[in-house]
């Protein structure tokens, strides 16, 4: 059987990287659809070597639709989300606008595919955001042996994360301050090129950014348990690939070699850890890759049972794409057949 795929923000930076997760993993595709902006309809882009025509999101895209993924923020997952739903299309919204609902299931499949039995209820599961998911995904095996107590984590975002508007800046910053200009910025509050910003979306009432929150709230959705989680969101000048330090403490002890193995033999994740040989997870070697990669793996030495480690993942693949296409295919074989 083959399947009707609506891909909701088509023109953007995981949009396009959607369209590339269904072809390579030859998502059994009947009719796919192209929506995004007024601005892009009429744009022609391919899927499998053919011309697709990208056509504007509106309330009645999405008659004959089975599945719809969708990437075109979260204003429009909350207008859309409904109505592609009502026409019988199953969503998986990659944007931040369900995550939280009690009645949507936030699903990483290496950490929690059960939950996606819950689509039922509103016909929308929600992927989490990309620093969630590969910090879920290498700790969910070193959890389920040693019980993790809390998670303090720090993080550096690549730019990706915020669209292909906030690639170009980069680029054209990094021009511009090397031809001697000042650098222009329209994307984020201050220049990124050369330099760090502790700043991931806006500001919360307790002095913490969304991005922050989002990682404290979703991780304890996803890995269904009650993990006191605090974190430090950085946007740093990469491209491609988020990496983060994190600090855990686990109930029981667990020793680097055992976690090690764990992680080596975890779905999903890649072990990349020779320190003698130099070898670690770095964004440019995540980057176009599907494991969440992590190496730096040593004990926390100022507790009981503490471990730190180092994990890179692709923001746009394992972060955001490839989770909402796994969805999918999880989805199609085992609840829509
Ligand atoms: P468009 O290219 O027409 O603006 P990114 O995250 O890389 O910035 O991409 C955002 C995606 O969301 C793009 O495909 C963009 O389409 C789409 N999008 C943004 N605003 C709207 C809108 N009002 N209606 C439909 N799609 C939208
Ligand atoms: C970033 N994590 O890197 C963000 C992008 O909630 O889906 C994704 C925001 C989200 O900027």
């Amino acid at each position: 059987k083959k399947w009707n795929i609506a891909i909701v923000g088509a023109t953007g930076a995981v949009g396009a990287q959607m369209i590339e997760c269904l072809e390579e993993r030859d998502f059994p595709v009947g009719k796919i659809k192209y929506l995004a902006s007024s601005r892009s309809a009429g744009e022609i882009l391919e899927f499998k070597g053919k011309a697709v025509l990208v056509e504007e999101l509106t309330h009645d895209s999405f008659d004959g639709i089975d599945i719809a993924l969708f990437s075109a923020g979260g204003e429009r997952s909350k207008e859309f989300c409904p109505s592609a739903a009502k026409a019988g299309a199953i969503c998986i919204d990659n944007s931040s606008a369900w995550r939280m609902d009690a009645d949507v299931p936030l699903v990483v499949p290496e950490v929690n595919a059960h939950a996606i039995a819950g689509y039922k209820k509103k016909g929308i599961i929600a992927n989490p955001n990309c620093s969630t998911i590969q910090m879920v995904v290498a700790l969910k095996p070193l959890h389920d042996h040693a019980q993790i107590k809390r998670i303090v984590v720090s993080t550096y975002q690549a730019v990706s994360g915020t669209g292909k508007k906030a690639i170009e800046e980069l680029r054209v910053q990094v021009g511009e301050l090397l031809n001697g200009r000042p650098a222009n910025t329209e994307v984020y509050p201050h220049q990124i090129a050369f330099n760090c910003l502790p700043q991931i979306d806006s500001f919360c009432d307790n002095g913490y950014t969304k991005e922050e929150m989002k990682m404290v709230n979703e991780t304890r959705k996803i890995m269904e348990a009650d993990i006191k989680v605090t974190a430090t969101a950085v946007r740093i000048p990469v491209f491609f690939g988020h990496s983060e330090s994190i600090n855990i403490e686990t109930a029981k002890e667990i020793s680097v070699a055992t976690a090690m193995e764990l992680i080596a033999a975890a779905p999903g994740c890649e072990l990349v850890d020779d320190v003698a040989e130099g070898i670690y997870p770095m964004p440019v070697d995540a980057a176009g890759q599907d494991f969440v990669q992590v190496g730096r793996i040593r004990k926390d030495e100022s507790i009981e049972n503490g471990l730190n480690l180092w994990v890179v993942a692709d923001n746009i693949r394992k972060g955001a794409a490839t989770n909402a296409v796994q969805i999918a295919e999880i989805l199609i074989e085992k609840y829509l057949k």
